[in-house]
C-alpha cells in the first residue's frame, strides 16, 4: 500500500518536472519565432516588463496558498488522540484580510496594464504610417506616402516608430509581431492602430491570430527592419515599374501566359509602359501586387518557401494547384500547362 502510493508521488514529480522542464524549453529557443519572451523593440518590451512582475507574484500567491493547504493538510490531519484543531470559521479578521489583499494586488496590477493598454496603440504623430489590409489569408501592405503596395514582408526602417493602420478585406484578422508588439484585431470597415518598432535590423516573424477561415493557419507575416538607409533605398526600388517584357526576351512568353490566363483580373503589376493595355490597377479581385515579387523571399501568406525547398520548387507547386497548398485559397487553380508554370516562373523571378 505505501510502497505503491510512493511510486504514484514519483511518478507525480516526474512527470510536473517534464512539463514545467518542457514549458521553459520553449523560452528562447531559435525553433520559435513566435516567442513572446525575445522583445526586439520599445512595445514588446512594455508587455515584457508588464508579464514578469505579474508573473511573480502570481508565483508567490501559489505558492503561498498551496503551501497553506499543504500545513493544514498534514498539521491537522488525523491521528489516534488528537484533538480537534482549533476552528476559525468566520473569523472577520482573517476574511477582511483576504478580501483586501488580493484586491489591492489586482488594483496595483491593473493601472500599469490599463495604462500600456492604451500607450501600445496610441501612434506617435511622427511615426510611418503603413497601412495594414488583411486578406483570407495574407497581409497587404500599403505605403501612402511612396505609394507603393507590397504583400507578405513589411519592411521597416530600424530604430524609429511605425503606425499600422489596419483595416480588414474580407472577415476578422489579427496582426500579431510577438517580438514588436502584441495582438490587434483588423476589422473590416474600421481602422485600427498598432505600434512598431525594432530596435534592431533582423527578421521577425509573425501570425494571423483570429480564426479567419479554412486557411487561417497558413496565414503568416514577417517584418523585416533594415537600416534607414537601406530603408530609403527599399522605397526607391519598390516605387519603380516593371520592364514591359519584348518580344525575344527571356520573361515574355510568362508575361503574354499572364496576360492570356486572367491573372490580370487579380493581380497588379505596374509596367515601365503604360501605353499598352500594360498598367494594370486594382481589379475586381484584389491579390497580391507582383510588380516586385521577386524581391520578396517569401510568398503565399508567408508560408512559402517551406524549408529545404527552393524559390522556384514552391511557386511550381502554388501555380500548380494553389487551393491544394491553401484549401480554400482564392486563387483558383487555372490548370496551367508545365511548359506556362515554367514560363511564369522565368517572368516571375525576374521581377525584382
Ligand atoms: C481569382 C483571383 C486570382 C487569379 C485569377 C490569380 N491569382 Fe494569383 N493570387 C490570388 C490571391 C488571392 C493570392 C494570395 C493567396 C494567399 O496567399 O492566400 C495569389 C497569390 C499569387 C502569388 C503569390 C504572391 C505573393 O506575393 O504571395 C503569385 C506568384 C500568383 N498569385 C501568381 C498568379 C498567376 C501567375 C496567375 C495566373 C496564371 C494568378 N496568380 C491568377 C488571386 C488570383
Ligand atoms: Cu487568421
Amino acid at each position: 500500500m505505501v510502497r505503491s502510493r510512493h511510486r504514484l508521488i514519483r511518478l507525480g514529480v516526474l512527470i510536473g518536472a517534464v512539463l514545467v522542464l518542457g514549458a521553459c524549453s520553449l523560452i528562447g529557443s531559435e525553433d520559435q519565432p513566435l516567442t513572446t519572451f525575445e522583445p526586439a523593440g520599445p512595445f514588446a518590451e512594455q508587455i515584457d516588463n508588464l508579464f514578469w512582475p505579474v508573473f511573480w507574484i502570481a508565483v508567490a500567491v501559489f505558492i503561498l496558498v498551496q503551501g497553506a493547504i499543504l500545513v493544514a493538510v498534514f498539521m491537522f490531519r488525523d491521528r489516534d488522540g488528537s484533538k480537534e484543531a482549533k476552528q476559525l470559521h468566520g473569523s472577520p479578521k482573517l476574511e477582511i484580510a483576504w478580501t483586501i489583499v488580493p484586491a489591492l494586488i489586482l488594483a496595483g496590477i491593473a493601472v500599469p496594464t490599463t495604462a500600456a493598454v492604451f500607450e501600445l496603440t496610441e501612434c506617435d504623430p511622427d511615426a510611418i504610417e503603413i497601412q495594414v489590409i488583411g486578406h483570407q489569408w495574407w497581409f497587404e501592405y500599403h505605403y501612402p506616402e511612396a505609394e507603393i503596395d507590397t504583400a507578405n514582408i513589411m519592411v521597416i526602417p530600424a530604430g524609429q516608430e511605425v503606425c499600422a493602420v489596419m483595416t480588414s478585406d474580407d472577415v476578422l484578422h489579427n496582426f500579431w509581431i510577438p517580438a514588436l508588439n502584441g495582438k490587434r484585431y483588423l476589422v473590416p470597415g474600421q481602422t485600427t492602430l498598432l505600434r512598431l518598432q525594432a530596435d534592431e535590423p533582423g527578421e521577425y516573424w509573425g501570425h494571423c491570430a483570429e480564426f479567419c477561415g479554412l486557411s487561417h493557419s497558413l496565414m503568416r507575416a514577417r517584418v523585416q527592419a533594415v537600416e534607414p538607409a537601406e530603408y530609403e533605398a527599399w522605397l526607391a526600388e519598390q516605387q519603380t515599374a516593371a520592364a514591359t517584357p519584348v518580344e525575344g526576351t527571356d520573361g515574355y512568353e510568362g508575361f503574354e501566359v499572364f496576360g492570356a490566363k486572367g491573372c490580370i483580373q487579380c493581380h497588379t503589376v505596374r509596367f515601365e509602359d503604360d501605353s499598352a493595355s500594360n498598367i494594370i490597377e486594382r481589379a475586381s479581385f484584389n491579390g497580391p501586387d507582383l510588380t516586385h515579387f521577386a524581391s520578396r523571399n517569401v510568398f503565399a501568406g508567408a508560408i512559402l518557401p517551406e524549408e529545404g525547398q527552393s524559390r522556384d520548387e514552391a511557386l511550381k507547386d502554388w501555380l500548380a494547384d494553389p487551393p491544394y497548398i491553401k484549401p480554400g485559397s482564392f486563387m483558383p487553380d487555372l490548370a496551367l500547362t508545365e511548359a506556362e508554370i515554367d514560363a511564369l516562373i522565368v517572368w516571375l523571378d525576374s521581377m525584382e
